[in-house]
């Protein structure tokens, strides 16, 4: 079935800085997702040195993971499972269009304790490009006060507002999406129960923002235009426009391969901004 992501909703989006969508994810791409996170978190903590590249694992007994970052470049199918969903589709197509495309692709494990705290920032302080947006997919509940993204209301419109005394907060359930424009202000707070709440966040923009932005060259673009390329591959045509097909690559090669490269073609990002 079709995605919708109507004209309120991405009203809501432009006033409120983040949009909300409910019970996203099927019972099998969350049970998937969950088995793989475990999976992740066994590989990467049983030796001295994590398995993955780009994992982060704090303790040295009582290793636990935090982030496995790169998610594309270590599981290719469960990848484009996940971004040639309808839901993700009806994102790239309301919020960007023609040009859409994934940046980066990461799992957070928050956990109970101070080290798993996020401070108050700002993804990417983008100044020209018109949007770039970061959807979190919840593999697990966030519950009032446990620990949920907080963020600033406005926070994204004024940049220079630094007063986070009136934040709120997002509960949200295993399957939903949490979608947040890149400039709002937000953090979490030290989860109080034990266990974690894992949450895939994959950064999006087009290949006009961020050529506008000017932090990332023309090959690092290229690579995330192929990346979409191997999704519309994947996805049923019905979920977005047909008239995109010329607008990015017919990629041939092995997507293992593609994403490979991908990983190996990195560049820095455009830092985030801690207040
Ligand atoms: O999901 C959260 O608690 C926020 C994570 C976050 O903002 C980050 O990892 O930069």
């Amino acid at each position: 079935m079709r995605f919708e992501i109507n004209n309120d909703q991405m009203r809501s989006f432009q006033n409120e800085g983040y949009l909300h969508l409910s019970n996203v994810l099927t019972p099998s791409q969350l049970s998937a997702w969950n088995d793989y996170a475990t999976h992740l978190e066994i590989e990467n903590t049983k030796s001295d040195e994590p398995f993955y590249p780009n994992a982060a694992v704090f303790g040295d007994r009582n290793k636990k993971l935090m982030r496995q970052n790169d998610l594309h470049g270590i599981n290719t199918e469960l990848t484009l499972d996940l971004l040639s969903s309808p839901f993700w589709l009806a994102i790239a197509r309301e919020f960007f269009g023609e040009g859409a495309i994934p940046l980066q692709m990461d799992m957070f494990y928050k956990r109970e304790g101070r080290q798993y705290e996020v401070m108050w920032h700002r993804d990417v302080l983008y100044m020209k490009a018109n949007r770039f947006i970061n959807v979190g997919v919840y593999l697990d509940d966030s519950n009032a006060g446990d620990g949920c993204f907080r963020y600033v209301p406005n926070s994204h419109k004024e940049y220079s507002n630094k007063n986070t005394s009136n934040w709120m907060e997002i509960t949200a359930k295993a399957g939903d999406v949490i979608i947040h424009d890149m400039r709002l202000l937000h953090s979490s707070p030290e989860k109080q129960t034990s266990g974690a709440r894992k949450t895939i966040y994959i950064e999006m923009s087009s290949v006009r923002d961020v050529l506008l932005e000017g932090h990332n060259s023309t090959n690092w673009t290229e690579a995330r235009s192929r990346w979409m390329g191997l999704i519309l591959q994947r996805a049923l045509n019905d979920h977005w426009h047909s008239s995109w097909e010329g607008g990015y690559p017919l990629i041939l090669s092995d997507p293992t391969i593609e994403f490979a490269k991908l990983v190996e073609s990195s560049e820095e990002p455009i830092p985030a901004s801690y207040i």
